[in-house]
């Protein structure tokens, strides 16, 4: 069976496990802590990341896009076109889902409001390019989904997960974008490809209260507390 090498929280992982996942292809997982890689790993990943892929009969693949086009390659069904040009494109807007990951990463972790404001906003220049591109239908190439789906899910997940709790969202100025969020979370996706605990692990990492967006998210509950005639200090549940 294909094994995966996994951050729990990383999302070049979360690309390639959503693809297995969409593909309904079984593999292992072994989680490491990257503060304190094993030597096994070190000696097996050329750049020290994470993921790997170790295939059924041994061979250690590394770097996300060339894990994610062998996957395409040796499993059914395709999600990328059969046609030259799209199959390229589709490579390319997957890419540039990819290459925004540590961009989102270091938004999430900003200290100050001017510094989210100007990381948010080199973010926001993708998802405007993908507003552009995503049309009426349910996914960014019609009614199936697609490669480059897959590769964004980590970026909308993460967005979701940050509204849900600071208030700030990431999308607000992308409609289109916005739906589809929505679509790719009403699919089972993004909470197949994490950990049970990867909601908890997101969460104090990158909204602990060493990150505005962290502080945002104290002052958020603090309100939702001081409009809950039910919401005692010491209700923990609420308050916490
Ligand atoms: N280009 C790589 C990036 C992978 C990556 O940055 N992984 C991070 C975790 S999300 C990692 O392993 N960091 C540890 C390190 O760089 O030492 C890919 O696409 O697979």
């Amino acid at each position: 069976m294909i094994k995966i090498v996994s951050f729990k929280i990383c999302p070049f992982v979360q690309r390639v496990t959503a693809l297995l996942e969409a593909k309904k292809i079984t593999y292992d997982i072994e989680y490491i802590d990257l503060s304190d890689k094993p030597d096994w790993f070190l000696e097996m990943s050329p750049n020290g990341q994470v993921p790997i892929l170790i295939t059924d009969d041994n061979q250690v693949l590394f770097e996300s896009d060339a894990i994610v086009e062998y996957i395409e390659e040796v499993t059914e069904p395709s999600l990328l076109s059969p046609d030259p040009v799209q199959k390229a494109q589709d490579r390319a807007w997957s890419y540039l889902a990819s290459k925004n990951y540590l961009v989102q990463c270091s938004a999430q972790r900003s200290t100050n409001q001017e510094t989210l404001t100007e990381r948010a906003s080199k973010l926001a220049t993708a998802f405007a390019k993908i507003e552009t591109k995503l049309g009426d239908a349910r996914y960014i190439n019609g009614d199936s989904l697609s490669i480059v789906d897959i590769s964004w899910l980590p970026l909308l997940h993460r967005a979701n997960i940050i509204e849900q709790n600071s208030g700030f969202d990431f999308l607000s100025a992308f409609p289109k974008v916005k739906r589809w969020q929505n679509t790719m979370l009403e699919t089972d996706l993004a909470e197949k490809s994490v950990p049970e605990d990867f909601e908890d692990r997101f969460i104090s990492f990158y909204l602990s209260d060493s990150t505005y967006l962290g502080q945002l998210t104290k002052k958020n509950k603090d309100i939702t507390c001081s409009n809950n005639s039910e919401c005692k200090p010491v209700d923990m549940l609420c308050c916490s």
